[in-house]
């Protein structure tokens, strides 16, 4: 049965458009890995680059490495504080910081981070035309439909109730603009969609789209022709869950087996004659069919997949799935940890990782989590779990949730950490006008920052003899520390916050942070040739 009461309050996603992000760390195979007691090797974390299927892909554009405030930033643009599922990120101005997109009910909103830190309300100067309306906006995508190296947004509408609605695609007009492209609408239908994911299924290299929907007649692919112009296709969807749409709450394109095809991941609820969690196989042909796929352990407690995230949490070489459930009744939530323990075969490994005891389980009665990331937040190339926050009832209060992983896989709850986003300068630019001077440098969080925890002494230089920090003030909601430097010379100046050195509003601790900046020495203008007196013409 249909059960649109699902994901209710939900609403929405999160994405950045960073493309490289993956971290697809491949520490090399372990031949000693099965032996007892579980050896627990020194991490040696060394990223890779993504594997070429995942570049580009909705998946690797969302990995974005912090953890926004949403609701600080709805106050920091003058709008009463939200928390909508529906978020996600990416450049969309192309200045190099990094804003978000927001779909709360009957709204697209973007928030444009700015140079000297904070944030403005971007819609309409980004949005030209029409501003799409999501009366059920819940996954936000973000990938380059249309080849133009900007990116692009698709919003899945998931209503919850009557009228549905159709997906909202904007494009991309090369010149840091989005436009809506009501003409989807026309091959799309309306719909109930939970959810959506991106990525290139074939060799055609452009960034299809695959829809769930639950109403009729199927989920589907959107094939995109290269241009951002797509076709309903529904003959590459696997029959079993072409005529099976019972509740698919969640999907990504993913090459989970790194076979350098995109693997389709689905997940929903797992009751009785609805769909098991699994991965069909990508061969690199865009059809996925029931002949090659493999079936996920199921989680009867907490039995309906809200997300899915996939990486080598334990630098085996062979990528993981860490899955975001909540109860069917939508109470609590729950974070399975399943390990690819050889090629394309898994084992639930919840417990021993990250769970440790069900009866003392943090998400036992707790409010359901939409959306996870795995992603490294503290620096040492190993995968963190964190939650952003996003789909809380603001009632219960902001709610911002990590927990490390051991390099091996094995995860700590941490309450979460505050992190750098971006600075004024922007790392790798430099200060003006030349040295000596005295200049402002603004280090913008991802939190708003507790000011008691903030000191001139907190920001550290080096790499110029003499520089200094002579001052700091907290601004912009709290989200920007300005620091006052005086810089005698030109050079290299690396600025650098070590972790724990600043504390966020929620109490939690910064990461740490370095920025290196090329100063330009102040230089004199050369003194004039003194020009030789014109010899005086003879006289006569
Ligand atoms: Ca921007
Ligand atoms: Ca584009
Ligand atoms: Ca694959
Ligand atoms: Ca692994």
């Amino acid at each position: 049965m249909k059960t649109l009461t699902k994901f209710i309050s939900a609403a929405f996603a999160v994405l950045i458009f960073a493309i490289g992000a993956v971290t697809a760390n491949g520490a090399g195979k372990n031949a000693e890995g099965l032996t007892t007691p579980r050896p627990r090797p020194t991490p040696a974390p060394r990223p890779t680059p993504p594997l070429t299927a995942d570049i580009g892909s909705s998946y690797s554009n969302s990995k974005v490495p912090y953890s926004l405030d949403h609701p600080a930033i709805f106050a920091a643009i003058g709008y009463p504080p939200e928390d909508p599922a529906g978020v996600a990120y990416g450049d969309f101005n192309g200045d190099g910081i990094p804003d978000v997109i927001f779909a709360p009910p009957e709204a697209t909103v973007i928030a444009l981070g700015q140079p000297g830190g904070g944030y403005i309300d971007g819609t309409t100067q980004v949005i030209s035309g029409e501003v799409p309306a999501p009366t059920g906006g819940r996954k936000i995508i973000v990938a380059d439909f249309n080849g133009d190296g900007w990116p692009d947004i698709f919003i899945a509408d998931a209503t919850d109730g009557l009228p549905l609605t159709h997906n909202w695609l904007l494009l991309s007009d090369g010149t840091g603009h989005l436009v809506y492209q009501s003409a989807l609408a026309t091959i799309e239908g309306v719909g109930f969609h939970h959810g959506a994911t991106a990525g290139a299924i074939d060799r055609s290299g452009h960034t299809d789209i695959f829809v769930v929907e639950d109403n009729n007649p199927s989920h589907y692919f959107l094939l995109n022709d290269g241009q951002g112009q797509f076709t309903v296709d529904m003959t590459r969807v696997p029959p079993s869950i072409r005529t099976n749409l019972s509740n698919m709450y969640a999907c990504e394109l993913i090459d989970v087996d790194y076979d350098n095809n995109l693997d389709l991941v689905t997940g929903g609820t797992e009751g009785p004659n609805a769909q098991p969690t699994q991965i069909f196989w990508g061969d690199g042909t865009g059809f996925y069919s029931d002949a090659n796929k493999t079936v996920l352990p199921a989680e009867p407690e907490f039995d309906a997949v809200y997300d899915i995230d996939s990486e080598d949490i334990n630098h085996d070489g062979l990528r993981d799935l860490v899955i975001t459930r909540v109860s069917d009744n939508e109470i609590g939530f729950y974070f399975q940890v399943v390990m690819q323990t050889s090629r394309r075969v898994f084992a639930d490994e919840s417990l021993p990782r990250l769970i440790h005891d069900r009866s003392t389980w943090i998400g036992n009665n707790a409010g359901p989590i939409y959306w996870m990331r795995l992603v490294d937040m503290t620096g040492d190339g190993a995968p963190d779990l964190v939650y952003d926050g996003a789909g809380t009832d603001l009632n219960h209060g902001p709610r911002q949730l990590g927990w490390a992983n051991d390099g091996n896989g094995y995860f700590t709850f941490t309450g979460g950490w505050s992190k750098v986003i971006w600075t004024t300068p922007l790392v790798g630019g430099t200060f003006s006008p030349p040295a000596p001077g005295t200049y402002s440098y603004d280090v913008n969080w991802d939190q708003p920052i507790d000011p008691a925890s903030v000191q001139p002494t907190d920001l550290t230089l080096s790499g110029i003899q003499g520089a200094t920090v002579t001052g700091v003030a907290v601004i912009h909601e709290n989200l920007t520390t300005e620091f006052t430097l005086n810089i005698p010379t030109g050079g290299r100046l690396t600025a650098s916050i070590a972790a724990g050195a600043i504390t966020d509003q929620l109490g939690q601790p910064n990461v740490t942070f370095s920025g290196s900046y090329p100063v330009s020495p102040w230089a004199p203008t050369p003194t004039p040739t003194p020009r030789p007196h014109p010899t005086p013409p003879p006289r006569p």
